[in-house]
């Protein structure tokens, strides 16, 4: 009798990498090791039957096959749901082209899409070779084969992983407008007393503190101003100086561009701010030129430091002057355009304001 060949199952891949330096500075893993060590590990928990031993291993092969394969794909589908699910509101959409490159979603979801596709196929290629296939000693070569070029396919998607995990993040980080709510913008001059006011508005509570750009992304607290549920957003300051603006007034630009349904602009005529009011009226002009279908309510605020004869309503966060009368004119206008009110509700042919 012919000396049996050894049977020979496929070595269980190695995805951890040795601790090299990097990795020992706290380097961050690649996403496809993880992918890649739960594909094998759920792979090689297999047990296949068979009425022969040709057969059993064949079957085996299969198996380890198709069980990298699905979970390597499943974890390709997760990362581009994670990244893209719920849809993207127009408001999200501008917040992560100004925080990431250009096109950076779209184009990760493209490669990891096109890496899904390859992965199919090769899947079929694969289990067509295999079928060819009568000596259980070439089994274990081909399954070796077919989980090297896998692990290629996914690693050279681990930027695009990496960067749909962070639009992730991001995504979270940022407050959930409702687009069919009535929203309220409260916008300004940095430090000028936005978040004191939002937190005496709604359930926000931002951070205040003495300095400009104290708020760095929006946030959102909820009032109900007797009626419905409204969302009140906070913005970063923003200097008004349009090609040279951060980040953080680019965001709260974006905003006031989502179609809000009301602007609360807060003026500081006491400076305290360290921003002259001038300055802070000619962003208020160019904000009414630019959005001119959107209602701005103008308050002059920190009333309890400084007041001017302007004619705007004066309120203080301080000692909550005018406050009452803010809300009863926010109130008054979400009224009017049918907003607030839930037993009328928006009248035939109106179209609700809102952040889309
Ligand atoms: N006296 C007085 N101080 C106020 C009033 N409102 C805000 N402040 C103070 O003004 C400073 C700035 O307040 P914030 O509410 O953080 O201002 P902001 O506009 O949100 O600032 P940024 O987020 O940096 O743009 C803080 O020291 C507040 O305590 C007010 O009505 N009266
Ligand atoms: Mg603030």
């Amino acid at each position: 009798m012919p000396p049996r060949t050894p049977r020979r199952r496929p070595e269980r891949p190695r995805t951890h990498t040795r601790r090299t330096s990097a990795a020992r500075n706290d380097a961050p893993v690649p996403p496809s090791v993880s992918i890649l060590d739960a594909a094998f590990r759920r792979a090689h928990r297999v047990s296949a039957h068979g009425t022969g031993r040709v057969d059993r291993a064949r079957r085996r092969a299969e198996l380890h096959l198709v069980r990298s394969f699905t979970v390597v794909l499943r974890h390709l589908r997760q990362a581009q749901r994670s990244a893209t699910t719920p849809a993207l509101t127009r408001l999200e959409h501008e917040l992560v082209q100004l925080r990431f490159p250009a096109g950076a979603l779209e184009r990760s979801v493209r490669r990891v899409r096109t890496a899904e596709d390859r992965i199919r196929v090769l899947l079929r290629a694969e289990e067509r070779e295999l079928g060819r296939l009568s000596d259980p000693a070439e089994f274990a070569g081909l399954v070796r084969r077919a989980y090297g070029r896998l692990a290629s396919f996914v690693r050279e998607v681990d930027p695009d992983l990496v960067r749909l995990e962070a639009i992730h993040r991001f995504r979270r980080s940022r407050p959930e407008l409702r687009p069919g709510e009535p929203t309220i913008v409260v916008a300004g001059f940095p430090n000028v007393g936005k978040s004191s006011l939002v937190a005496r508005l709604s359930s926000a509570r931002p951070e205040v503190a003495g300095y400009p750009f104290t708020t760095r992304a929006i946030a959102v607290g909820h009032t109900d101003l007797g009626f419905d549920r409204l969302q009140v957003v906070d913005t970063p300051g923003v200097l008004g100086r349009a090609e040279r603006a951060n980040v953080a007034e680019r965001e709260a630009e974006a905003t006031l561009r989502s179609h809000p349904t009301v602007i609360v602009y807060v003026l500081d005529p006491s400076e305290t701010s360290g921003y002259p009011f001038a300055d802070q009226e000619t962003l208020l002009r160019r904000w009414r030129a630019e959005f001119p279908e959107i209602p701005i309510i103008e308050v002059e605020t920190k009333g309890d430091l400084r007041r001017t004869d302007s004619g705007r309503l004066t309120i203080s966060s301080k000692t909550e002057e005018g406050i009452r009368e803010l809300r009863a004119r926010l109130e008054a206008l979400l009224k009017a355009r049918r907003l607030v009110d839930a037993s009328s509700g928006p009248s035939e042919g109106e179209t609700p304001n809102h952040t889309a």
